[in-house]
Parts: structure tokens; C-alpha cells; sequence
């Protein structure tokens, strides 16, 4: 892909992360033969300021019906989803008779099962069948399609218009946003809204979290990118909401154009993006240089642990760490094995690296020096359950925002 997947304008490439497996591609020690790699780099367009991957491998590649993540794994997220639906509740459905809301990418129910429980018509349309499952089983109603303008009439024909579309961490994995974005602007109401939250550039750069930056994510948004890739189909950015979540995520706010009034954030932010330098290539070759110290730094701390002897555990085997394991070319010589409470995880090898994947029992019962800290967007959360690691001695290795020793 030599061209913006929005506009259409050339793109510039500004940095490569190698040869990369897919991001939750666990697997076992016979299937190593046939791993599948592709190339992450990704690139800058001047003409639209999306920041996005020149080469993404197919969505059946990534989500199937065996896709290792399921939101519900962490209790900060739940209670962040409950309050992602009371403010749609709150914000933009006190004045409408019966509301509703469709999710793209709804997940295993997080964040429906908040609209359910208040009796509000929904409908999730999740394309992975063995999460969407775990939503049904709750009651939660989700079809398991791609999301497009065909399905988009369909749900139409069948449900009516939808007064809120809202995805989270759903809408930068989609690589034809055009399509996705011509199916919301049908399925919406002339007054309705669409929501969504996904990691943000902004972010991403001041904090080098390069680890967001995998197969999966083919965009990294910004607002002023947000804004030019829905106004291509009718949609104007009228509001936008930082959260913490995901170690720095923006809520986007979105109408069709000329419904709604357009909030102060909006000129606000386009405004520190520019002041940020977000318009300019430039930022992306001094993140390429920041991202080449870290993994020198972070290699090298692994190293000098190693000679002194140290055990080291990663902590989650997050999508993110396949970046980072094999970007910095980590593996079982300098991580012991990745803990993670994901069953489907477990006794696998990690993508690329093949590190060990083991339950978080394997790490609990027996504590290592070191804990490297692949989950670092939730680290308020285990450090709170965590207190154990901590009273015997244990440290976290972090490298977001830079690679450092949490004593
Ligand atoms: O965009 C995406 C985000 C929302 O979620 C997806 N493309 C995939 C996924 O990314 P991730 O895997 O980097 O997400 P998390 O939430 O940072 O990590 C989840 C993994 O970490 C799970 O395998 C569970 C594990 N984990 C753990 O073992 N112990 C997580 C926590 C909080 C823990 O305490
Ligand atoms: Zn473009």
C-alpha cells in the first residue's frame, strides 16, 4: 500500500518494526514451522495526517474463532465501559422515546451489557464467534459480521436507524474505514450520534508507546485525522473526550453535519495537535529515534539482569508485547516465560519471540526478581493486586513512557 487508505494521497513510510507475527497469534512449538510474518511499518499522510500501516495482513488472519482477547478481563475496564454507556445514556438519550444502540466490535458484551441491564434496544455485531458467544450467553443480541454499508442496510431493514453507533478500541483496527464509515453515516438517524475511543497519537508519541502500533491497529488516530476521514461521508467531529484508558485514548464525538452544536474541545485540540507537530513528518523520524533508544535501553537493562543472574517474568502476554518482544529481539533467554490469565493463552509461546506463555498461578507461586510489565496501560490495577510482588522484594521493569526500574 503506497497510498493513504483514507484519502488516497501518497504516504510517507517513516519507520520499520521488522518482521512481525500476528500480534495474538499464540501458538504451539509445532506450528512454529508455518508462523505467518508480515512487515510493520507504518507511515504518515501529509494530506489527511492519518498515521497508518502500509501493509496489514487479512482480517481472517487476525480475527477468527479462536481470537485470544476478551475485554472482560480487566476490572477497570468493566467499570470504565459502564461509564463509557452512562454517559451515552446521560449525554445524548434523555429526550428520545425507545433509543437504539448498535456496537461495533461489542466484544464479550463490556460494554452492552450496561444498555441491556437498563432495557435499552441494542445490537452488538462482532465478527470473532467465540467472544460474541460469551455475549450471547448473556442476552446480549450480536451478529457475528464484518461491518459494512450491505450490513448496515440490513440492520436498518430490520431494526430501524440507530440514535448512537459506539465502538471502543474497535474503529483504528478497520482498514476500509471508508466503507465502515459510509455504513454508520446510513445506519445513524439525521440527529443520532457516533461514539468511539481507540488509542491516541497524541499519546503514542509523547510517551513513545510504540507497543500500540501492531497488526491489528492499522490507524492511530488523531482528532485532526479523526475529523477528515468521517467529514469525507457527512460526519462532523462535535466533541472529543481524553481517557486514560489503554495508556492514552480519545473519545470522539461525531453527527452528521449540522446537528449538533460543535463543542470548544474540538477547536482546542486541533490546535494543540498542530502545536504538538502531529501535522509534521518530522515528529515521526524523532519517534523512530526515541523508539530505537528504548529498545536499546530496554535490552540492555535485560542483559545486565541476566549477568547478575536474575529472574525476569513478563507480566501479561499483551497484543502490545509482540511488538516490543520482537522489535527489541526478546526472548526465552532473556524472559523466563509471560504470565497471563487468559486460558486460551496458556501453554502457548508467544508470537515471534516464543516465549513460554503460563498462568498467573505459575508466577504467584513462585515470584520472580523481576516483573516486565507488558500490560503498562494497566498498571494502577496491578499494582493494586500486586501488593505480594511487591512486599517480597519483587520490582517492575516498565518502558512506557521510558525504560526504568519501578522499585
Ligand atoms: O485494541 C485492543 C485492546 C483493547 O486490547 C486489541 N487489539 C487487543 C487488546 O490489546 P492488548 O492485548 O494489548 O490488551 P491489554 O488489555 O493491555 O492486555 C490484555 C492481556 O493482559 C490479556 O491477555 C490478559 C492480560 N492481563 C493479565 O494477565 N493480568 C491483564 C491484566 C490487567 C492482568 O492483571
Ligand atoms: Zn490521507
Amino acid at each position: 500500500m503506497t497510498n493513504c487508505r483514507v484519502c488516497n494521497s501518497k504516504i510517507e513510510p517513516f519507520m520499520t518494526f521488522g518482521k512481525m507475527p500476528i500480534a495474538n497469534g499464540f501458538l504451539t512449538s509445532d506450528q512454529i514451522s508455518s508462523e505467518y510474518f508480515f512487515e510493520l511499518a507504518p507511515a504518515f499522510c501529509s494530506e489527511c495526517g492519518m498515521v497508518q500501516l502500509i501493509e496489514q495482513p487479512s482480517a481472517e488472519k487476525m480475527f477468527h474463532e479462536n481470537y485470544a482477547f476478551f475485554s472482560s478481563t480487566s476490572k477497570h475496564m468493566q467499570n470504565h465501559f459502564k461509564a463509557f454507556a452512562n454517559y451515552i445514556m446521560d449525554s445524548h438519550f434523555k429526550n428520545r422515546e425507545v433509543p437504539f444502540v448498535v456496537e461495533l466490535g461489542s466484544n464479550d458484551g463490556i460494554m452492552l451489557r450496561n444498555f441491556k441491564e437498563e432495557n435499552v434496544k441494542h445490537l452488538g455485531v462482532e465478527p470473532s464467534a467465540n467472544v460474541a458467544d460469551v455475549a450471547r450467553e448473556q442476552g446480549i443480541q450480536t451478529i457475528s459480521e464484518f461491518f459494512n454499508l450491505e450490513l448496515a442496510k440490513r440492520i436498518v431493514d430490520e431494526y430501524g436507524n440507530a440514535d448512537a453507533v459506539l465502538s471502543a478500541n474497535v474503529m483504528c483496527h478497520i482498514p476500509d474505514i471508508n466503507s465502515v464509515a459510509e455504513g454508520i453515516a446510513y445506519l445513524l438517524k439525521d440527529d443520532g450520534v457516533l461514539v468511539f475511543e481507540d488509542p491516541y497519537l497524541g499519546d503514542v508519541i509523547t510517551k513513545t508507546s510504540y507497543d500500540q502500533i501492531y497488526d491489528e491497529h492499522v490507524f492511530v488516530f488523531s482528532a485532526t485525522s479523526v475529523s477528515a476521514a468521517f467529514g469525507r461521508h457527512g460526519l462532523e467531529l462535535i466533541d472529543v473526550l481524553p481517557q486514560v484508558t489503554h495508556g492514552g485514548s480519545m473519545r470522539y464525538v461525531l453527527a452528521p453535519k449540522g446537528s449538533h452544536k460543535v463543542s470548544e474541545n474540538v477547536s482546542v485540540i486541533f490546535d494543540k495537535e498542530q502545536a504538538q507537530g502531529l501535522d509534521k513528518i518530522k515528529t515521526y523520524h524523532a519517534f523512530k529515534a526515541n523508539c530505537e533508544k528504548s529498545r536499546n535501553d530496554l535490552v540492555a537493562l535485560l542483559n545486565i539482569l541476566k549477568s547478575e543472574g536474575k529472574r525476569v517474568v513478563g507480566y501479561a502476554a499483551t497484543s502490545k508485547s509482540t511488538t516490543v518482544t520482537n522489535y527489541c529481539g526478546i526472548g526465552p533467554e532473556l524472559i523466563e516465560f509471560i504470565s497471563d490469565t487468559t486460558p486460551i493463552k496458556q501453554g502457548k509461546l508467544s508470537p515471534g519471540a516464543h516465549i513460554p506463555v503460563k498462568s498467573y498461578a505459575e508466577f504467584s507461586k513462585n515470584m520472580p526478581e523481576y516483573a516486565l510489565l507488558f500490560a503498562w496501560n494497566h498498571a494502577k490495577e496491578i499494582f493494586e493486586n500486586e501488593e505480594a510482588f511487591k512486599a517480597q522484594g519483587g520490582k517492575w521493569i516498565s518502558f512506557v513512557p521510558k525504560v526504568e526500574i519501578i522499585e
